[in-house]
């Protein structure tokens, strides 16, 4: 028999089905243990998180020759004197510091930053991993992964082990967004016949790449970031390699083609990684490739807050498009509320409400019990609006649909 939900119980019904449903966290910058040093954790990579050097600048005496020339526990002390002792850590960046520490058991009433790296100091990275994905309830996560990047490239060339949990995706940046000054080059240097003009045999041979890539990593995806001023069509590299090599290959194998748009590269180049900035998009380039394309499957997520409405609406008109996560700057609670709740308004349970982004492997804890928390909320008031129709709602159907939104869907697009 059903289990009927009542507004009494909905709230806890809800909390307790999201909390507990484990996640497909689909895009991150994290890297398996076979990765070696890729893959970053612990206290100290926590707190010189780029989003917490851009914050350090502001309240910090210190110049950007003097924060690049200091070690990493240096910056570190820095940071956790600036931003959590001479101020109060109420930024998103900062408060995901003491969600996770305290998520870990650590006493935050210490503030004592030295007993936080003797517990770090204590783990094995497998075993930590373990003790992450158990806390953050996460099923698996999606990699970036960059075969332009030199320090990842030779450890796909090896015959790496994996592991299941880290699951990969193509990322193609440096292919789509630096073809002359890089993408070219590198491509002649893996042995691929590829000019500056994008000849026939040039575009022949960017589509063996990719089928090599695809058939060495299996990825799920592959990705490019772009900036707000991306068109498309575009009579440039960027949109002739779209055109002739991404999106016939995408068809062939089956492997949809995640855009995220809105990235300013480098605004403040002292910044280093923390330096990129915002920009809202021109979103005719979505809607003239989905439209051209309505075999192709696509997966976006956007930076700019102001583009999150058409893009929900972009949604309503191309089934081949499922709108995924709040990216970067959009992922502080009040945006993440903002546009989960017109994501469920316009596009019902047909998307996917968030990613991490997590570069260290302890930020899934934080991120993902921030986002949850949200989550539980805009659907308990979308659940209690049905309610209060008279609709009845069983717990069944509250963890069908809180497991769709978590990973489901996600599986089910790069299924079908
Ligand atoms: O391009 C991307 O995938 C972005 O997520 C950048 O890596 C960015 O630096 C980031 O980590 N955002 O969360
Ligand atoms: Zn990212």
């Amino acid at each position: 028999m059903q289990k009927i939900i009542s507004s009494q119980v909905l709230r806890e019904t809800v909390i307790a089905t999201v909390e507990s449903q484990q996640v497909t966290d689909i895009h991150t910058h994290l890297f398996s243990p076979d990765f070696g040093g890729l893959l970053l954790w612990g206290v100290d990579e926590l707190i010189t998180y780029h989003y917490l050097i851009a914050e350090v600048f502001r309240s910090a005496d210190v110049s950007y020759e003097e924060f690049w020339a200091m070690a990493k526990t240096e910056q570190a002390d820095l940071i956790w004197q600036t931003l959590f002792i001479q101020n109060s850590p109420v930024s998103e960046s900062c408060r995901g510091v003491v969600t996770t520490l305290k998520e870990l058991g650590l006493d935050l009433a210490s503030r004592d930053l030295r007993s936080y790296r003797e517990y770090f100091a204590c783990q094995k990275v497998e075993e930590f991993i373990d003790i992450v994905f158990d806390v953050a309830r996460v099923k698996s996560v999606v990699m970036t992964n960059d075969p332009f990047d030199p320090m990842e490239q030779p450890i796909w060339l090896a015959d790496r082990k994996g592991d299941p949990r880290f699951r990969s995706a193509l990322r193609i940046d440096p292919l789509l967004n630096d073809y002359a000054e890089v993408g070219c080059d590198k491509l002649s240097g893996f042995g691929y016949e590829t000019d500056l003009d994008l000849s026939k045999k040039s575009l022949s041979e960017i589509r063996r790449f990719l089928s090599d890539w695809i058939g060495r990593m299996k990825p799920n995806y592959m990705a490019v970031s772009l900036p707000p001023e991306f068109k498309y069509p575009e009579n440039s590299s960027r949109g002739k390699v779209i055109k002739e090599c991404i999106l016939p290959i995408s068809l062939e194998y089956n492997v949809p083609f995640a855009l995220m748009i809105g990235v300013t590269r480098a605004v403040n180049p002292e910044l280093r990684m923390a330096g990129d900035g915002v920009a809202k998009a021109d979103l005719s380039c979505l809607e003239n490739l989905l439209s051209e394309n309505p075999k192709n499957k696509f997966l976006t997520t956007l930076l700019s807050r102001e583009n999150q409405h058409e893009l929900c609406v972009i949604g309503r008109k191309f089934p081949n498009l499922m709108i995924f996560g709040c990216w970067w700057f959009m992922n502080n609670p009040s945006l993440v509320d903002e546009i989960t709740r017109e994501r469920l308004e316009l596009l019902g349970l047909s998307m996917i409400p968030q990613h991490s982004d997590a570069r260290i492997l302890d930020q899934l804890i934080y991120k993902w019990k921030h986002s949850r928390q949200i989550i539980s909320k805009v659907l308990v008031d979308k659940y209690q609006d049905l309610l209060d129709s008279g609709w009845l709602i069983t717990q069944d159907e509250i963890g069908r649909d809180v497991e769709a939104l978590l990973g489901g869907n996600f599986e089910k697009f790069l299924q079908n």
